[in-house]
């Protein structure tokens, strides 16, 4: 496997002091060992009964992992004391295909959640023959940029100083950015769910944040478990939202420390998945003429999809 790494396109990002290579693999670009965690993910024998939750990194993954999880898991535990929410990390509740598919196999758990960040085409044959539900996130363009910004800056251990912003919107543009092209990554699932509308739900970050009510009663639906009256009366939708939320998660202690393991070799502080949370932090990064060159970009490539990222 090794060598694959030589005949595939390769871009390092200049201020990473070579500590971040991306590859370009089956489309989409990624960092080394992703083509190995592919095909592994690809392995994957899914049930019908599975629901994924798809999405581009830095689009609200996090969240909806906690959100899913807790709508199917209301009746299991007290939210207020119990949900495992409070004690581990949502993608330690939520695994991913693509990072811990052992452990989805060793432990095969009762609830049908799994999340993954592969690009449509991708995906385990068995997702697409077992019709399997898929959510999918998406989000403002440049909020996710910048988001990813921080994300990968953070990760190399450099301040914002050492890592100028404009490189790293050169290379979001030209589709360079851990599973981007964002746009493709987008316009896949959404090709998909043109064709299997009934399999397919698409979530709006921002959306999520302006009414999260009904997004989050939209979800459970989906997901095949909608609140009765009863509990709407009872506060359940609420405390949900409430418990899943960028406050509440942020400032849990396991949510402030610890190491999320990626994989045997990467590991992520868990901090570093909870930053803002703020719409609208790009035009604290983006020039004006960065801002037109992006919009022109995304205009081009979500024409007749209805899909707004801007
Ligand atoms: P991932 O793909 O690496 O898991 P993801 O969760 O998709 O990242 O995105 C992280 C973004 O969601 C961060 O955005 P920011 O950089 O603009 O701040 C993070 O702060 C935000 N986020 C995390 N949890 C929540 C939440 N509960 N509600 C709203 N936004 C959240």
């Amino acid at each position: 496997m090794e060598g694959i790494y030589k005949t595939l396109p390769q871009h390092t990002y200049s201020w990473s002091q070579g500590r971040a290579t991306f590859y370009k693999y089956q489309g989409f670009w990624n960092v080394q060992n992703f083509p190995e965690k592919t095909i592994l993910a690809q392995s994957y024998q899914a049930q019908p009964s599975d629901i994924l939750l798809c999405s581009c990194p830095k689009t609200g993954t996090t969240w909806l992992k906690a959100l899913s999880f807790a709508i199917l898991t209301r009746e299991k535990f007290d939210h207020a004391s119990a949900s495992p929410l409070l004690t581990t990390l949502p993608h330690d509740c939520v695994l991913f295909l693509e990072n811990h598919l052992a452990k989805i196999k060793e432990n095969p758990s009762d609830l049908p959640l799994l999340a993954t960040h592969l690009p449509y085409s991708s995906l385990p044959k068995s997702v697409i023959a077992s019709n399997c539900k898929i959510v999918y996130i998406y989000r403002n363009i440049k909020d996710v940029l910048v988001s990813y910004y921080h994300f990968v800056r953070e990760l190399v251990n450099l301040s914002v100083e050492d890592a100028p912003f404009e490189e790293a919107f050169d290379d979001f543009c030209q589709g360079i950015s851990s599973f981007g092209p964002y746009w493709d990554h987008i316009l896949e699932y959404w090709k998909a769910s043109q064709e299997r509308p009934d399999r397919f739900l698409f979530l709006k970050y921002e959306d999520l944040k302006k009414d999260a009510s009904c997004n989050v009663k939209q979800l459970a639906e989906f997901l095949g478990c909608p609140f009765s009256v009863e509990e709407e009366k009872a506060g359940v939708l609420e405390n949900i939202i409430n418990l899943c939320s960028f406050d509440s998660l942020s400032n849990l202690e396991v949510n402030k420390s610890g190491m999320y393991q990626a994989d045997e070799v990467s590991g992520v502080e868990h901090r570093l998945f909870f930053r803002k949370a703020k719409d609208g932090d790009w035009e604290n990064y983006f020039t004006d003429e960065m801002k037109e060159k992006i919009d022109k970009l995304i205009d081009e490539k979500m024409s007749g999809t209805g899909l707004v990222l801007k």
